[in-house]
């Protein structure tokens, strides 16, 4: 209870950091055309991928306690199911699904994270569904039931592309449970793929879980360990990693104690279940979805800090120009100024005028040129500064690092395009405060934030009550009292 308000207050903290500070920025600059913290608001999610009849519904229905999804062989289901909790009702003793809402509803009501999966169109839309359910296990996640992956069918007889609406699912998810089962354990390579693709390379390892499931259906020992070294065979020849991911190995019981089969599976006996420990890290989504908004944090502020940096750069540069163009225009004018008195002196028709005649003419010749020089020559001269500036982007920005490239990457056409629109005419100081907001949110909320995760991490459960109620601010008295603040972030 305590842990769970703690986790909550420290994402809402994060949060409304985002939505004060990254946001505003962002939209401004045409980062992003909706809040940042939209896909990120919501409840934590966890994504449920696999081959058709891998047992995912099933593993679904054993984590809710009750029978929410349909299940069956051969390929069942084809929509992309989103489970959450009915925060309306409370948990009964039956566990049902309390409303159904469509595609429609899901991708449109702003307060669900799936606005983005609009782009996928109406064949994706008629394939998405939303059912709350009031089991408890839904309390503080998400599930998201897909459709099984099909070797023989093509994504375009999908009508959406399947492997992109996985691949973005994936991103909003903080947990992704990738299913197999003893008789297709080779087909991995699309649900890996995809995923590859899209989750950030330094969160993948942790996000995702490998599941070998249905383990009871392997004729013996020997038959299940062949599948096993086949799947890590895939595995590491997809990865390209020579370790082997953990890989849960579990079997329904109720199924396995149905099937009635020629085999021995005795070997059953000597193997754990590891249904309970998944269903345990299933439960940990909210931890992961707080160690996701910390690199979310890092990544936005990231790009938003290297987009202004830039911005500032450029600025810099134009003011050096600036300077630059004004003491040549200076020292010329001068110049101009000393040959049009020493004209005065020696040139006869002028050289007939007093001292202070010659002096004006002089100052003259010097002011006419300063004139001209910032009416045309300057602007000729900046336009010149400005077209080369854009086509050497990258000497706005230090690039040393991957992390650097990878970033500018990211945001180099944004630049462009708004010291193009703008013509480099934009007040530095806002953009400087903008940098120092922005720079504040990536240093020190993902640093704080992950600093939380690691104490939550080394708690021992002696400590962990007394921990969170200071965290918490909370009273002896008081101890269902929802977070207020965060301490930790003051
Ligand atoms: N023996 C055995 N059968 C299982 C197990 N898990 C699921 N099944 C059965 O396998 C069939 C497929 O299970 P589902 O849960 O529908 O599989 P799915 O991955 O959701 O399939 P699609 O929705 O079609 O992609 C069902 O008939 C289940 O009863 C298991 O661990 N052992
Ligand atoms: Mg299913």
């Amino acid at each position: 209870m305590y842990r769970d308000n703690y986790i909550k207050a420290l994402r809402s903290e994060l949060l409304e950091m985002v939505a004060e500070h990254l946001t505003p920025v962002a939209m401004h600059y045409g980062y992003s055309d909706a809040p940042l913290e939209t896909t990120i608001k919501w409840r934590p999610q966890v994504l449920l991928l696999g081959n058709y009849s891998s047992g995912k519904s099933t593993l679904i229905n054993d984590f809710l306690g009750a029978n929410i999804q349909k299940t069956g062989q051969a390929p069942t289901d084809d929509s992309f199911t989103v489970i959450t909790y009915d925060d309306g009702r409370e948990a009964g003793d039956t566990v049902q699904v309390t409303e159904e809402r469509d595609g429609k509803f899901l991708l449109n009501d702003p307060e669900y994270p799936f606005e983005t999966l609009k782009k996928h169109g109406q064949r994706f839309s008629s394939h998405f569904k939303l059912k709350k359910v009031n089991s408890p296990f839904l309390k503080n996640l998400a599930l998201i039931d897909t459709p099984g992956m099909l070797d023989s069918i093509s994504e375009r007889d999908r009508g959406y592309n399947y492997q992109e609406v996985i691949g973005d699912l994936a991103q909003i998810a903080d947990l992704v449970l990738v299913l197999f089962d003893p008789h297709k354990a080779g087909t991995v390579r699309e649900a890996h793929t995809s995923l590859r693709d899209t989750l950030p390379a330094r969160t993948f390892e942790d996000r995702v879980l490998f599941v070998l499931n249905r383990i009871d259906e392997c004729a013996s020992m020997i038959d299940l360990l062949r599948v096993y070294g086949t799947l890590c065979w895939n595995l590491s020849q997809i990865t390209g990693r020579k370790d082997i991911p953990m890989i849960h190995l579990t079997y329904s019981p109720q199924d396995a104690s149905l099937s009635v089969r020629e085999g021995d599976n005795s070997y059953l006996q000597y193997l754990q279940n590891q249904r309970e420990e998944l269903k345990n890290a299933v439960l940990q989504a909210p931890c992961y979805r707080l160690d996701n908004l910390a690199s979310f944090v890092e990544t936005h502020g990231e790009r938003l800090a290297h987009f202004l940096e830039a911005l500032i750069s450029y600025r810099k540069r134009a003011r050096k120009f600036r300077l630059k163009s004004f003491f040549s225009s200076f020292a010329i004018s001068l110049l101009i100024g000393a040959g049009v008195f020493v004209l005065t002196l020696t040139a006869p028709p002028l050289s007939g005028l007093d001292m202070t005649a010659k002096i004006a003419c002089g100052a003259g010749g010097a002011l006419a040129l300063l004139g001209l020089w910032g009416i045309s020559v300057h602007r000729f001269l900046f336009k010149r500064f400005h077209k080369k500036t854009l086509k050497k982007m990258d000497l706005l920005t230090a690039l040393k690092t991957q992390t650097r490239r990878d970033s500018w990457e990211s945001i180099r056409n944004l630049v462009y395009g708004h010291l193009k629109n703008t013509r480099g005419k934009y007040s530095l100081r806002d953009v400087r405060y903008e940098y120092s907001a922005v720079w504040k949110v990536y240093e020190k909320g993902s640093q704080e934030i992950r600093e939380a995760l690691r104490e939550l991490s080394d708690l021992t459960p002696d400590e962990e009550e007394e921990f969170f109620k200071v965290r918490l601010g909370l009273t002896e008295e008081d101890p269902d009292q929802d977070a207020q603040i965060s301490p930790h972030l003051q």
